[in-house]
């Protein structure tokens, strides 16, 4: 008999098929990335690295891959395809963000960013990133976390228009003196200002990190700027988002590459092997090397031209169902979108909390989440405000007519709602709540999920 993990899946399947996913986040991968992390690589141990020696014939990488017989710095034997799929994603990851090298070993976004804060600094160490409740993200020093423990970050935030406080940023550079000024979001839907903290960064003499793992796919789809055009030295970022990959991390960075077999001096030259040597055996053990191959095959899609259409559209649409939204009485952080991301302040717009609106959608197969407004008063898990985003949908190939629709959708769902005290009470608008449902599934079958 079947386990039942397998009956779970099937379920999941029918969820993610007959709903909408709004998690700007989230994404639907391609067979091909799915085959490849199902494979018979998950039976490999792999530490170590491939070879990062040049690769200098003038033919295709992929030719060139599969004819070089490189060595590699590998702790274990029966590397012979494995070394050619992780230099096949190392070099397409490069070539992707225009990188001077790519680790794509990092488990995830968490432990990217975290081995290149060990790459670079000591403990106790200041590093200076975007707060929490403004947007950032938890590895960017939450107190929860473990980072926390061992550097002192400092927080700074958004001015009242919703945008980075670029003054209060140079300010704490210039008094703190941090080690590492880390950009990079998980609720900010405007395009940072990268020349301008690079500036900042050059004055003293910070490592300057990135932490793009919202918006890779649209740095690759060329539709948002690259960092690392700008004179940043590290980019992190995670490969499932708007990348559109297996779920991971993927370090970049600038600098030269060297043997991972000997510790460089620390200069900001040497970041490339420094992070290596961080994340194995700094931070992880085995890598993932059917996860590294389904990062390869994924970023082999990210370099087809099609994909620059696709990273146009995510943006496209967010734009069109910001304003549907706003069109209908929802109040939005920063008044609309730059990127794939929205967030709304539902308690302003509708007196909502963000978590009961977020269970009442998930009632009709809208799937977002509730999230927290920059200064929000409200309780960090009853937060004000919910994140959406277009990611996902536009992978289904949905444009303007269903941004409309999702806007409409979302207004019923939120009058609905305001009757509702608490998540229980919504029980009793249930038979409100079913046609909506039933026209939600409706549209998403038209729209298939690819690889279901
Ligand atoms: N949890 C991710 C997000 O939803 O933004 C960030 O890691």
């Amino acid at each position: 008999m079947k386990d039942l993990v397998f009956d779970l899946i099937e379920r999941e399947k029918v969820r993610q098929k007959e709903g909408l996913e709004l998690i700007p986040s989230e994404n639907y991968v391609s067979k091909e990335v799915l085959e490849a992390m199902g494979s018979v690589l998950t039976n490999k141990y792999s530490e170590g690295y491939p070879s990062f020696d040049e690769l200098t014939a003038e033919r295709s990488l992929e030719e060139r891959i599969l004819d070089t017989e490189l060595p590699n710095y590998r702790y274990y034997g029966g590397q012979v395809n494995i070394d050619k799929i992780e230099r096949l994603a190392i070099e397409r990851a490069m070539r992707l963000f225009r990188a001077d090298h790519a680790n794509v070993q990092p488990h995830s976004g968490a432990n990217a960013n975290e081995a290149v804060y060990y790459a670079w600094c000591e403990p106790g160490d200041k590093i200076l990133a975007m707060n929490l409740a403004h947007g950032g993200h938890l590895t960017h020093g939450a107190p929860v976390t473990r980072s926390a423990h061992i550097w002192k970050f400092i927080p700074y935030g958004v001015t009242a228009e919703g945008d980075i406080d670029y003054d209060e940023l140079e300010r704490l550079a210039l008094e703190e003196k941090p080690k590492i000024i880390l950009v990079g979001y998980s609720a900010f839907m405007k395009i940072p200002d990268f020349e301008r903290v690079a500036k900042i960064g050059q004055k003293i003499g910070a490592l300057l990190m990135a932490d793009m793992a919202h918006v890779a796919g649209l740095i690759a789809g060329g539709v948002h700027p690259n960092p690392l055009d700008f004179g940043f030295h590290v980019m992190t970022t995670t490969t499932h988002k708007t990348l559109r990959g297996p779920r991971g991390g993927l370090i970049l960075s600038k600098g030269k590459v060297s043997s991972p077999l000997r510790k460089p001096e620390k200069t900001l030259e040497n970041i490339p092997t420094l992070i290596d040597r961080s994340v194995f055996p700094g931070t992880q053990g085995g890598p993932l090397e059917h996860v590294i191959a389904a990062k390869a095959v994924a970023f082999g899609e990210a370099l087809r031209p099609e994909f620059r259409e696709y990273a146009a559209k995510i943006v496209e649409n967010a734009k069109t169902l910001a304003a549907e939204l706003k069109e209908r009485g929802f109040i939005l952080q920063g008044g609309g979108t730059e990127n794939h991301l929205i967030l709304v302040n539902v308690e302003a717009s509708f007196g909502l909390n963000g978590k009961v609106y977020e269970k009442a959608l998930d009632k009709v197969g809208l799937t977002l989440n509730a999230n927290a407004l920059p200064g929000d008063k409200a309780a960090a898990f009853r937060p004000s405000g919910v994140r959406l985003g277009t990611p996902a949908i536009t992978t289904r190939g949905m444009g303007a007519t269903e941004m409309k629709q999702i806007a409409e959708w979302m207004e019923k769902v939120a009058k609905i709602s305001q009757k509702a005290a608490s998540e229980e009470e919504l029980d009793e608008f249930a038979e409100e709540f079913k046609p909506i449902r039933e026209e939600v599934r409706e549209m998403a079958l038209k729209f298939p999920v690819p690889s279901i």
